[in-house]
């Protein structure tokens, strides 16, 4: 249920929220759905990681973007888009690798593939000048010359992105590195990507999409499962959270608030491990968590649960079931990665977050996107702080942004300096009604068109992106 107080102290503690957000958009009060499925009847899901055409100078991927019939409720079919026909595909990636993805496109709208977190070509960062028609084809070159992190594929094609992201395409992306090699941290099997949504879903099976819809989507997945469980050993595991949701934010706290640590967010490892009890994940967004289960004894149910939940719905997300002891050589270190050093900034630009009633349009800095317009044009290897202003106070809207090709650094939330599980890099920053963020981030590399938008996918559905010119 969603318990203000408990909230604010949530907010309180992750630094983060100290408005609670009342709605998303602005709107009739909407009938309730309740989730009539029983919590960890299934499994968790964990995909294998895809395999690759081995070349000599990279790997190749084909994806097709198709519909599927997949069972997500018990007993039922629902009919999805996937990428090769399944949910929640990973794909692993080595720095200093290059992969191509021949996308085909066998659905009937368009899409246009982004890898969300990737500093690629703007020809491949799935611009929507050039989506992919139904029935054509296309190549997207990822040089993978980023630091280690948790990314993961989504269309990025105007108008249809929403839907597509909700009916279900959604890849994790995970690029490693050897300098995370090098580290302690629980490996292979006991690193495991959990991609979190929610969804509304009919009792026959059918996904229901409506635009307007989010607080009408009570069933949570992970994996493509609804509020599965997952049997651990008694030992440490990698965790990588990856929020696949058009709008749904989760606060997640593990069974009675115990302690777990918090290692990455959105551009891989933090500078050093935050011991944490609650962890903020918005839409896009990627957290990277070390839960150690030996301190349960075998036969421990562990919850994870959101705190953020609308009226009637379950805060259960998934659960951990402790079946077997496990020796563990892992651990986390104390160090996990340097901080990067971004430059000295010369550039300021301010970033306006609002929304029109009258046009009903999501706005950044007054305008709605304009596919023929370019908002600014930054210079490449030049450092800029970005002020982020959430202008929603009357509506109370939450709003991110998340500005393509680079990652940044969040400076400051409303004047103070950002806490520790913000230290990492980020590449996307959530601002909450009246709040303020500021930025730096540095453009590097690349020319070219690329997007900067909030990610709550009916806002930008509704207006809120822009787009910028690199230049040298
Ligand atoms: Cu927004």
């Amino acid at each position: 249920m969603l318990n203000r107080r408990s909230l604010l102290k949530a907010g309180a503690a992750a630094g983060v929220l100290a408005a609670v957000p009342a709605g998303l958009v602005l709107g009739a009060q909407p009938k309730r759905t309740v989730d009539a499925t029983t919590p960890f009847t299934v499994p968790l899901k964990v995909s294998p990681p895809l395999r690759p055409v081995r070349l000599a100078d990279y790997d190749l991927y084909r994806l097709t973007t198709r519909e599927a019939d997949v069972e997500i409720l018990p007993g039922t079919t629902s009919t999805v888009r996937t990428f090769n026909g399944a949910l929640s595909p990973l794909i692993v990636a080595r720095r200093g690798r290059p992969v191509v993805i021949e996308q085909a496109n066998a659905l009937n709208v368009p899409f246009s593939m982004h890898l969300h977190g990737g500093h690629v070509p703007a020809q491949s960062d799935g611009h929507p000048k050039n989506e992919v028609a139904p029935g054509k084809s296309r190549l997207f070159h990822y040089p993978n010359s980023q630091l280690a992190s948790t990314m993961w594929v989504h269309d990025h094609s105007h108008h249809a992105h929403a839907e597509n992201i909700y009916r279900g395409a959604a890849a994790t992306y995970v690029l490693t590195d050897p300098d995370e090699d090098r580290l302690p941290l629980p490996k292979g099997q006991y690193d495991v990507t959990l991609q979190l949504r929610d969804a509304k879903i009919e009792d026959n099976g059918t996904l229901v999409y409506d635009l307007h819809g989010f607080q009408e989507r009570p069933t949570f997945l992970v994996n493509g499962s609804p509020r599965p469980y997952f049997r651990v050993a008694a030992r440490k595991y990698r965790f990588r959270l990856v929020n696949t949701s058009n709008e749904r934010a989760f606060v997640l706290r593990l069974g009675e608030g115990d302690e777990f640590t918090h290692i990455g967010t959105d551009g891989g490892l933090l500078p050093a491990p935050v011991p944490s009890r609650i962890l903020q994940l918005w839409p896009a967004e990627r957290q990277e968590i070390v839960v150690d289960f030996s301190k349960y004894p075998v036969g421990s149910k562990i919850v994870l649960q959101t705190m953020m939940t609308y009226p009637g719905e379950a805060p259960e997300v998934m659960r951990f079931d402790v079946v077997r002891g496990a020796d563990d050589p892992s651990s986390v270190p104390g160090r996990l990665r340097p901080v990067a050093d971004l430059g000295t900034p010369t550039v300021e630009r301010q970033f306006a977050m609002s929304f029109d009633p009258q046009s009903q349009q999501h706005l950044i800095n007054g305008k709605p996107f304009d596919i023929n317009r370019v908002d600014f044009r930054p210079k490449l290897g030049t450092t800029e702080i970005w002020t982020i202003e959430n202008k929603d106070v009357a509506f109370t809207i939450p709003h991110s942004l998340h500005p393509h090709l680079d990652h940044f650094q969040v400076v400051e939330r409303n004047g103070k300096p950002a806490g520790p599980s913000e230290a990492g890099l980020k590449d996307t920053v959530s601002v909450m009604p009246g709040e303020s963020a500021r930025i730096k981030i540095r453009f590097t590399e690349y020319t070219g068109m690329y997007m900067f938008h909030c990610h709550l996918m009916g806002h930008l559905t509704m207006g809120m992106m822009g787009q910028m010119e690199m230049v040298r």
